[in-house]
């Protein structure tokens, strides 16, 4: 069962991971790939079932090292002074689609229930390194905000930019909605750094590392992805057309 689950995600992952630029560009082309990754998310769903956990591990098999990737620090003037004030005046915005738009501090965020989760963050360039988090799960503030049933789509506004584009992500319901999917401030035991998405970051564990968003400074529910940025639902989704659905 899990190698038959696995062998169907692998080729078809293998097909829309070859699919890049020449081919993205060809409308015809598009639609199949396109489908190819709505079928990936339809397979992974209903083999490995919409609240599926991802493994989770021993404390002894904790990387030594989770190195970073990516923007390393946002290094913007409020970003800066935000660190230097270790990260007291932090807000994350919850608005968008919801009954009531939130401005938590780390302070409240902190003190909602949090879990804690061992678990492997895998990058599609090629490194892998496991980690344990610890946050607040999504649900329980999305459901603090009370999020509309017009909702769709979360998206996450991020402090940080590359090449003049911010970075952002963005989940469907299925994924935001997830018991591992949290609003992580601690890495093995110690506040994030800077490096890892201080303050706070997203961890979504069943899929691919780009979809983790650091720096989250707003948290958005929208309906469409369109409307946002390059409207692909993600920084890599829209300068290089990496896989919105990035299930692992
Ligand atoms: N805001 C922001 N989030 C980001 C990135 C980034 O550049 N900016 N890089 C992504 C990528 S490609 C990976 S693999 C992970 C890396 O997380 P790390 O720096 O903690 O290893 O963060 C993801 N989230
Ligand atoms: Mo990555």
């Amino acid at each position: 069962m899990i190698l038959t689950r696995r062998a169907l995600i692998g080729s078809l992952a293998a097909t829309t991971l070859a699919g890049c630029d020449a081919i993205g560009r060809d409308p015809t082309a598009r639609e199949i790939l396109f489908s190819a990754e709505n079928m990936h998310r339809w397979l992974h769903r209903t083999i490995g079932g919409r609240t599926a956990l991802a493994r989770e591990f021993r404390p002894d098999q904790i990387s030594p090292i989770f190195r970073g990737n990516g923007n390393q620090n946002p290094d913007t003037p409020t970003y800066n002074a935000m660190a230097a004030g270790g990260f007291a005046d932090w807000r994350i915005a919850v608005d968008g689609l919801v009954a009531r738009p939130l401005a938590l501090s780390m302070a409240q965020l902190r003190a909602m229930p949090a879990r804690t989760q061992i678990t492997r963050h895998d990058c599609v360039e090629g490194w892998s390194a496991i980690g344990k988090w610890h946050g607040v799960p999504l649900a329980t503030v999305l459901a603090a905000a009370g999020l509309s049933d017009r909702a769709r789509y979360i998206v996450f506004h991020c402090a940080d930019a590359a090449r003049g584009r911010p970075y952002y992500e963005s989940l469907d319901l299925v994924e935001a909605l997830h018991p591992q999917t949290i609003l992580a401030w601690a890495l093995n035991d110690a506040p994030l750094t800077v490096r890892n998405g201080a303050p706070v970051r997203l961890r979504c564990e069943r899929q691919l590392g780009y979809k983790h968003a650091k720096y989250v400074e707003r948290i958005e529910a929208v309906a469409s992805l369109k409307g946002i940025q390059g409207g692909m639902g993600g920084y890599w989704e829209d300068v290089a057309g990496y896989d919105w659905y990035a299930g692992i």
